[in-house]
């Protein structure tokens, strides 16, 4: 997988490659990266990039900037990225052109996955009060948002979105790690404990001492519906409409929702 990201300021995702597990799948080659500088395609002696918009902001004197087309397409242009009506991808491979901006659609993990089957994957960090809609029309496969709030760096958010593909990438992380994880099947992760037994009077959950396996099975798929019940029932919902829920965990389910359930924190 080939990650290109399109930015005004490389350092900040570049601290990111060059950490900790992703590091290590650059080395192992099972990652590449390339960070390209948006500004060295502006084309002005002030390398400028950004504009005011047409329209002006309403309600405001002094409006927002824009980032110019040109030197985002010059950007493109230079990591083989045409515009879609000219793609093909026999000879680019599976590409997708990502737009990071508070009004995409939602990026989830299901989202996740799906690019982490692509060759590569073409990010623009997008800065000011974004980029001119032409880009989006010619080049952009998915707008996508992180959450309903607004950064000021679209760095951050495509930094967000590269950690959580690289990591479903085959060989970057073993796959049991990834099979009991919050969103893995629609559910939270369950409360986790390590040494020592007691911490400030707060003693390990007594299941988990017992070695039987059934029984901690039980207790963590219990904690995992008290848990998203509390924080997030939506997810319930969505579970309960794909049918995606266990027999057992419907079960538990409908008792937890007829107050059978045990006070959360134990
Ligand atoms: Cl993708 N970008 C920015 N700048 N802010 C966001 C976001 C993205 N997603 C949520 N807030």
């Amino acid at each position: 997988m080939k990650f290109h990201v399109l930015t005004l300021f490389p350092e900040i995702p570049r601290a990111f490659f060059e950490n900790s597990i992703m590091a290590k799948a650059v080395d192992r080659g099972l990652i590449q990266y390339n960070l390209v500088n948006i500004r060295d395609f502006a084309y002005d002696t002030h390398r400028t990039c950004d504009d005011k918009p047409y329209g002006g902001v309403l309600g405001k004197r002094v409006p927002g900037m824009l980032m110019l087309p040109e030197p985002l397409s010059f950007a493109l242009d230079s990591v083989g990225v045409k515009p879609k009506t000219e793609r093909d991808e026999t000879t680019t491979g599976k590409r997708r052109v990502i737009y990071c901006t508070p009004s995409g659609k939602p990026f989830t993990q299901d989202l996740a996955r799906q690019y982490a089957e692509q060759d590569e994957l073409v990010f623009i960090c997008g800065r000011y009060e974004g980029i001119d809609q032409r880009i989006i029309d010619l080049y952009v496969d998915d707008e996508v948002s992180i959450g309903d709030y607004v950064l000021s760096s679209g760095e951050v958010a495509v930094t967000v979105v590269i950690d959580a593909v690289y990591r479903l990438i085959d060989g970057v992380i073993s796959s049991e790690s990834l099979e009991d994880e919050s969103h893995s099947d629609g559910l939270l992760e369950y409360p986790q404990y390590t040494r020592p037994e007691i911490f400030r009077d707060l003693s390990v959950p007594e299941v988990l001492l017992s070695g039987h396996h059934e029984k901690i099975r039980k207790w963590r798929l219990r904690k995992r519906i008290e848990k998203t019940l509390l924080f997030r029932p939506d997810l319930i919902e969505k579970a309960r409409d794909s049918a995606v829920l266990s027999e057992e965990a419907e079960l538990l389910l409908k008792e937890l929702e007829n107050g059978n359930g045990s006070d959360p924190q134990n």
